[in-house]
């Protein structure tokens, strides 16, 4: 349409003729671009805060488009370094709270030493603009770090907001202070920015030698709560909604708000987007994201710390207690899945995928296989399958 709209007239006087060729020319290319726009397949990301939906709209902007230039992989850099600030502020302030909460208090005190720094990096935390990272700063953000109190306080991470992101950066503090630091793809990959309105992406996955031919428009929404009164407007034509739960979130809580758990949330949220109307003929591809994270998780965190799966009976430990605590919670889904989908209205695919979202390979292996399911059932739809 930007076509359309950049044409200039270069005479003041009134030409029905050419009036009338324009007209035509500009009906001609509404129903070309109409044509084309029925090829495109729209896939909508769907989930709570921080599930995970922005890393695999970069994953896609990787793997099936130009990825980032250093230009782009550049404007990351205050997003990493924020994201290094808004960590260490988080632990001290929490370590201060846990001291004064705590009868165990001497186990969350800083040393005086570091609680000079503390202070100095706290005041940093609380600017609305950042420093840039510099070496001296990093060298003492890693003295806190290394600080049993900051340590003991992270072992608890789970009650506090920290992202995900937190200890990757802490463990490249060294490299991301460097003057001539450039953000790579993993960087960026783990970089958190909430995300705000609307964003979106074209694309067609790359088969073995070809494109697949598919096109599909993949858009991006926030999360959190206040958010999701946007998502409303992408209801309409949607092929695939791609649902991403974090599985790891079962004993955390939401940012927005701190009495509810973030599986519970995630659980409600699946259920009322399964009930849209607009959805009855949408495929569901349900991504049980974060695995990482819950595979290391469930030794440690019974998985019925969280209420909905209050009935989860533990089998043994190490790789087995994996999969076991894996299948409970996908068979979970499935039961959601199928309480909200009646059989005689609706008529949509589901598919449930393991997913780690930092995980470019898995990614690329998950939209192959998507890909493959919405092109068969695009064959269904048109007889010929
Ligand atoms: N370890 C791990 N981290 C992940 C995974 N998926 C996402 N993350 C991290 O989790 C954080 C939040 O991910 P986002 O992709 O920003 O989440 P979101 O769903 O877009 O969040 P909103 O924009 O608030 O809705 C980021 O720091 C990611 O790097 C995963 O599978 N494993
Ligand atoms: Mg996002």
């Amino acid at each position: 349409m930007g076509l359309l709209c950049s044409r200039h007239q270069h005479s003041n006087k009134p030409d029905p003729e050419n009036a009338q060729v324009q007209a035509a020319e500009i009906e001609r290319r509404i129903e070309r671009e109409t044509i084309a726009e029925k090829h495109i397949q729209k896939l909508l990301l769907l989930g709570a805060g921080e599930s995970g939906k922005s890393t695999i709209f970069k994953q896609i902007k990787l793997l099936f488009q130009m990825g980032f230039d250093e230009a782009e992989l550049k404007t990351y850099t205050p997003v990493v370094h924020a994201n290094v600030y808004q960590t260490i502020k988080l632990l001290i302030d929490a370590s201060k709270e846990f001291a004064l909460s705590e009868t165990d208090s001497s186990k969350y005190s800083l040393s005086i030493h570091n609680k000079e720094i503390g202070d100095k990096l706290l005041e940093i935390g609380g600017r609305l603009d950042y420093p840039c990272l510099t070496k001296e700063l990093s060298e003492d953000i890693e003295k806190l770090w290394k600080d049993p109190a900051i340590q003991e306080t992270h072992a608890r991470a789970s009650e506090l907001q920290l992202p995900d992101c937190a200890n990757f950066f802490m463990e490249h503090l060294k490299r991301l202070s460097d003057v001539n630091y450039i953000p790579t793809k993993e960087d960026v990959l783990y970089a958190r920015v909430r995300t705000t309105g609307v964003v979106e992406i074209q694309f067609s996955p790359v088969g073995e030698n070809k494109k697949s031919g598919e096109v599909y428009r993949l858009f991006d929404v926030g999360g959190q709560r206040n958010e999701r009164r946007k998502w409303i407007h992408l209801f309409e034509g949607v092929t695939a909604v791609i649902f991403c739960a974090a599985i790891s979130d079962y004993d955390q809580m939401l940012y927005e708000d701190e009495n509810k758990n973030r599986m519970l949330e995630t659980k409600e949220l699946f259920e009322w987007v399964l009930k849209q109307r607009c959805f009855e003929r949408t495929s569901i591809m349900l991504f049980l994201n974060k695995f990482d994270i819950f595979e290391k998780k469930v030794h440690n965190v019974p998985l019925n710390t969280c209420e909905w799966f209050k009935d989860y009976q533990p089998v043994s430990s190490g790789k087995q207690e994996i999969e076991h605590a894996y299948e409970f919670v996908k068979k979970k889904f499935e039961e959601l899945y199928y309480q909200c989908t009646a059989p005689d209205r609706v008529d949509r695919v589901f598919k449930i995928y393991r997913t780690t979202a930092l995980d470019q390979k898995l990614v690329k292996k998950t939209f192959k296989l998507l890909d493959e399911t919405l092109r068969r059932r695009n064959l269904v739809e048109a007889g010929l399958l």
